[in-house]
């Protein structure tokens, strides 16, 4: 039943589908009559255009891509394999496909489905100008008419539809293009989309804006568009007043509450951490410390691996009696560490004893070498911390 699975497009505009829709397309762009959706495996691709020649229309140019080999046709029939067929006699263009390829195909001819009703084109809009003015006339565009000729821009956009029927993103892309090309002659196109024409979604609560600072705002870095002289993009942004949250990466977030980091956990603006000799707030995005008070710890460590009371470490070998502490310079009151070589065969340094030196002062010797012992104590705690 050759009737049935026929897509043919004649006379005045008239197309009918594989599977029997029947419709018009009053206009001369090239349209592609039936290809496979995936186009990337496509064994065909099957594009017609019309033209008006002293008041009649007629075909101007087929165009059949088979297997990589493209077929241009002006005037007669061509028969090819049994897979496809194409005959076009008399402004009957007429094609014929094998069943394999039900349901796989996209173009004027339908998607081959055995159901009529899903084949009206998607974008039934013969008025391309229209279309396109409609579209470009938005508020969004209003400040490119400023810095651009939209004249052309318009002339472009119409070619592109017509090279295109029926594909929806088409559209999008060319006016996606319009805008972007307005931001790049110096316009700041506006929000043109919505959410039935070329929606876009960003994460979380970012937005999508068609012109936003390439130099966003985080919470590292808040002002960062402050000094900023790039080209606006389209992307998704933060909205006014917030600014990225490059921290806790949780969206757009008020400066003030930015979360802080701490050993790789996240703090919110207001969580605090204690340590042992300071507490910290975060407060957006930065920590507020206050410190406590808490012992000072001096520490020698193996002999020459120094470790001061502010907790800078250095590495001295010496060789000599050295004062590792006391409280002032005319104190009279100091411990005294002697480092040397551990063995004279070895170049590292040993801490050889700990003398706790108090002059004027008389000290019982059970009373040093408790001081001694307590040390000692204290030096094996934190060696073996
Ligand atoms: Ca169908």
């Amino acid at each position: 039943d050759h009737q049935s699975t026929i897509c043919s497009t004649w006379g005045n505009f008239h197309f009918k589908t594989f599977d029997g829709q029947f419709f018009q397309v009053p206009d001369t762009c090239n349209y592609v009559l039936t290809v496979m959706c995936d186009i990337t495996v496509s064994d065909f691709n099957i594009q017609m255009q019309r033209e008006t020649v002293n008041g009649s229309i007629t075909f101007s140019t087929v165009t059949i891509k088979l297997e990589g080999t493209i077929i241009k046709i002006t005037n007669g029939d061509i028969t090819m394999d049994d897979q496809i067929r194409f005959e076009k006699i008399n402004c009957i263009c007429i094609i014929e496909l094998a069943e394999k390829y039900q349901g796989q195909t996209c173009g004027l001819c339908g998607n081959y489905n055995g159901n009529k009703n899903d084949d009206i084109p998607e974008s039934g809009k013969p008025d391309h100008i229209s279309v396109c003015q409609q579209h470009l006339s938005s508020p969004g565009f209003a400040d490119c008419y400023r810095v651009m000729d939209m004249i052309s821009f318009e002339k472009a956009c119409v070619d592109d539809l017509c090279q295109c029927y029926g594909n929806h993103d088409c559209l999008c892309n060319t006016l996606t293009e319009i805008s972007r090309q307005c931001t790049h002659a110096g316009g700041i196109p506006g929000t043109w989309r919505t959410e039935q024409l070329c929606p876009k979604t960003c994460p979380l609560n970012l937005q999508y804006m068609e012109c936003g600072s390439p130099c966003k705002n985080t919470c590292s870095d808040p002002d960062a568009n402050l000094m900023c002289k790039e080209h606006c993009l389209d992307g998704c942004f933060c909205p006014e007043g917030t600014v990225e949250d490059d921290i806790g990466l949780s969206g757009c977030v008020p400066v003030n509450e930015c979360p802080c980091l701490h050993d790789g956990a996240v703090y919110r603006s207001g969580e605090s951490y204690k340590q042992a000799c300071k507490k910290c707030v975060c407060a957006a995005g930065h920590w507020t410390c206050t410190y406590l008070e808490c012992p000072g710890i001096c520490s020698v460590v193996g002999g020459s691996h120094i470790t001061t009371y502010d907790g800078k470490t250095f590495t001295f070998s010496g060789n000599c009696d050295y004062i590792l502490t006391k409280h002032s310079n005319d104190s009279d009151i100091a411990v005294v560490g002697n480092l040397a070589k551990c063995d004279p065969a070895r170049t590292d340094t040993c801490l050889n004893s700990v003398t706790l030196v108090i002059s004027g002062t008389t000290v019982s010797t059970e009373f040093l070498f408790l001081i001694f012992l307590l040390s000692m104590i204290r030096m094996i705690h934190l060696l073996s911390a």
